[in-house]
């Protein structure tokens, strides 16, 4: 917002991409062909009338014969209108207690063999260590993921979460995804419901988004073959959901994959979404090549991450927010991205090493100070949310403390 309270420039709470406004672009005429201003001005007529776009909507959204800039000013005035001028971070950290790993996913450059030099598997005191880093630091969150150790048990994935909960207790922890729950399915032969149940009393709070990749099966068993497969993904977050316990979703784009596989990855999201309401946040995740056994492709442009973001908005009609993971995106493009559909940054974090280990350039960590200013930069307001999108209100006086406020109400839809 500006010193007026205003933002610097008029904010669309409705869809303005009338064959006028296309014209006020001067793009309708100069870069569509006839067929692509038509394709797209029927999806910018379904989008104004909060009408649900159909899977060739979706392919038509990335056809390069649309331009970019009228998508994102689709996108854009989506993302206004639930959310205003506000964009969201929040305080936190990634906890990744081991990265030794039985499977060997192609895209990843994080897993460690069980006698790899670089493997390594915390114990109690690192994690205490972590969590009192955590906490000196204000964070309202743990991110925790990591790989599926040979020879930890259920126990020592459980005792994590117990453990930071009991030390800890303020510190939401987002912790595990389908491929960690489905390995506890197979070492406990209890069902899924009686594991998240079971993490939720240690002090699980909610799950994030991970382990998505493409569901497709001509991508996912080119990638990860062996990895849990889309059901099982969503058998545990539609488990999770009934149980009451948030989630996010993600997708992991621009490596084999095509615009077909997208679209049915949101659009299976959309359906689970329609069904419980559980997912919170839909991250798009660029594929970063480097240390991969995929090192030989190049990592998408920050037009395809735009892109992905600005389809992402219109695609998922039911979800509540778009995050522009500025790890991953890197900071310019995720600033880019809060005009491009995207209403989160994600957090100030600490410790990310899935991305940095496959090539990530982005700092580390951002400060309080310096997240908030690349959002104002922007002619957005920051907002410091929980994971479950309350407010934060942060004591002047000692920063560590805070009282968590209402729930972050949309706009509209
Ligand atoms: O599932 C792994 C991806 C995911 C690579 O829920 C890679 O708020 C690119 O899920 N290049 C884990 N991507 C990260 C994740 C996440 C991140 C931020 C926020 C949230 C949330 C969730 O990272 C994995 C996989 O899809 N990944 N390796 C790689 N080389």
């Amino acid at each position: 917002m500006g010193p007026s309270g205003r933002a610097p420039w008029p904010v669309s709470h409705g869809i303005l991409l009338t064959e006028k406004s296309l014209a006020r672009m001067g793009l309708a005429e100069m870069t569509m062909n006839i067929t692509a201003k038509d394709r797209f001005q029927e999806i910018c007529r379904k989008v104004e009338a909060r009408q649900r776009l159909s899977f060739d909507d979706g392919i038509a959204l990335y056809d390069p014969a649309i331009p970019l800039q009228v998508v994102a000013e689709l996108a854009n005035s989506v993302r206004e209108r639930m959310h205003g001028n506000v964009a969201y971070y929040n305080i936190n950290t990634h906890l990744n207690p081991t990265n030794v790993c039985i499977y060997r996913c192609r895209f990843c450059a994080f897993r460690s063999d069980l006698r790899d030099p670089k493997g390594y598997v915390m114990d109690e005191r690192a994690v205490r260590v972590r969590g009192q880093e955590a906490f000196e630091n204000g964070c309202t969150e743990m991110h925790i993921v990591g790989g599926l150790h040979h020879k930890m048990g259920y126990d020592w994935y459980r005792g994590i979460i117990s453990q930071l909960h009991a030390e800890f207790p303020s510190i939401h922890l987002k912790a595990w995804t389908p491929v960690e729950v489905g390995w506890f399915e197979h070492l406990t032969k209890k069902s899924v419901r009686d594991i998240l149940i079971d993490l939720r009393e240690a002090g699980l709070g909610s799950l994030p988004g991970g382990g998505a990749e493409i569901f497709h099966s001509e991508v996912r068993d080119q990638l990860c073959e062996h990895k849990a497969n889309a059901h099982k993904w969503f058998e545990v977050h539609r488990t999770a959901h009934q149980l009451g316990i948030r989630s996010n979703c993600t997708m992991l784009y621009g490596h084999i994959e095509e615009a077909h596989h997208r679209i049915d990855h949101m659009l299976r999201l959309r359906s689970l979404q329609d069904e419980t309401g559980g997912f919170q946040t839909f991250i798009p995740l660029a594929f970063h090549p480097d240390n991969t056994e995929l090192s030989d492709l190049k990592k998408p442009s920050a037009l395809v991450d735009l892109r992905n973001i600005a389809v992402a908005r219109l695609m998922l009609d039911n979800i509540p927010h778009i995050k522009a993971y500025w790890i991953m995106l890197g900071i310019e493009t995720a600033q880019v991205a809060l005009h491009y559909g995207a209403d989160d940054i994600d957090g100030t974090v600490r410790h990310e090493l899935i991305y940095h280990d496959a090539g990530a350039t982005t700092p580390e960590i951002l400060s309080v100070e310096r997240i908030r200013e690349l959002i104002s930069e922007t002619g957005r307001e920051p907002i410091e949310r929980d994971t479950l999108y309350h407010q934060i209100h942060r004591d002047p006086e000692d920063f560590r403390k805070w009282t968590t406020g209402k729930a972050l109400e949309l706009v509209g839809n």
